[in-house]
């Protein structure tokens, strides 16, 4: 007979046994879109301890909904080598273009990562970050409910080696760093550069290029990449998102 309090037991301890192993991490991935996720797959198939923190309940980012809830994404070529190797089919459109599901090419994303050994946390916002001598060195975490309730509720820290930000348009992490401490950035000016208009040649190139470390221990990747240092957007082409993630996985290796 099935016992309900041997369901709870077994929920219980083993989320608090894989959130113990979080708590000292070679990297900490904030933001379950595209560029988060194939960086934390890179990254846990290299063997490295990574944990990857999404504010909702649901991962996937900006990609489930294709353009305009329109559920297709398209990749260029320079991306097929990383979709092939998720899994994820695509269907040629025209030269140079091709598309693929969006809800498979998350869910394959996903199954892939895990699978790989990412251990992902939703409904976890990433509120701050560990600062100690000049360098980013873990994050702050609450229950994203607790923060839209407006709970007065203390958060809870961990440590990880490197840091990625892979929030999307807001660059969420980076934009805490320097709201709270007043850095000066990486970028050029010192400051966020700030996501420029449409071009969706120039955005993709730009996401891939701008994928680097943005503060000692702080990485960027995808949109985060462009918003901080100055990229422009390039709506629902998603092989720059692939690329940057990867890109982000083998610096932050090299930097491990
Ligand atoms: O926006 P998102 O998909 O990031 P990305 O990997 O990809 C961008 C594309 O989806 C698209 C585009 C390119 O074609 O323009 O927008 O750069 O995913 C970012 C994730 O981060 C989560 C957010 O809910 C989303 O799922 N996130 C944002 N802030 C926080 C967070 C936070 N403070 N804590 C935890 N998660």
């Amino acid at each position: 007979m099935l016992d309900e309090v041997t369901i709870t037991r077994a929920i219980v301890t083993t989320y608090l046994e894989k959130f113990s192993r979080a708590l000292d991490l070679d990297v900490a991935i904030v933001g379950a879109g595209p560029s988060g996720l194939t960086a934390g797959y890179y990254l846990a198939k290299a063997g490295r301890k990574v944990g990857l923190f999404e504010k909702k309940l649901s991962v996937g980012g900006g990609m489930l909904g294709g353009g305009m809830l329109f559920n297709r994404i398209v990749v260029q070529d320079e991306a097929l080598p990383i979709l092939e190797e998720l899994g994820i089919r695509t269907t040629a459109f025209e030269p140079g273009y091709h598309t693929a599901d969006a809800v498979e090419a998350m869910g394959c994303l996903v199954y892939r990562a895990a699978n790989a050994g990412l251990e992902v946390f939703n409904c976890i916002s990433v509120e701050d970050v560990v600062f100690k001598d000049s360098r980013v060195c873990g994050l702050v975490i609450n229950w994203s409910p607790v923060e839209s309730a407006g709970l007065h509720v203390d958060p809870l820290t961990l440590r990880a080696r490197f840091v990625l930000d892979a929030t999307g348009h807001g660059a969420d992490v980076v934009s805490r760093l320097v709201r709270k401490m007043g850095v000066r950035l990486l970028t050029e000016t010192g400051s966020m550069m700030g996501e420029k208009s449409m071009d969706a040649h120039l955005g993709e190139r730009h996401a891939v290029e701008n994928t680097r470390e943005a503060y000692p221990g702080l990485f960027v990747s995808g949109m985060a990449a462009n918003a901080v240092f100055g990229g422009y957007r390039m709506g629902p082409i998603f092989g720059g998102m692939f690329l940057s993630g990867h890109k982000a996985a083998r610096l932050i290796l090299e930097g491990l």
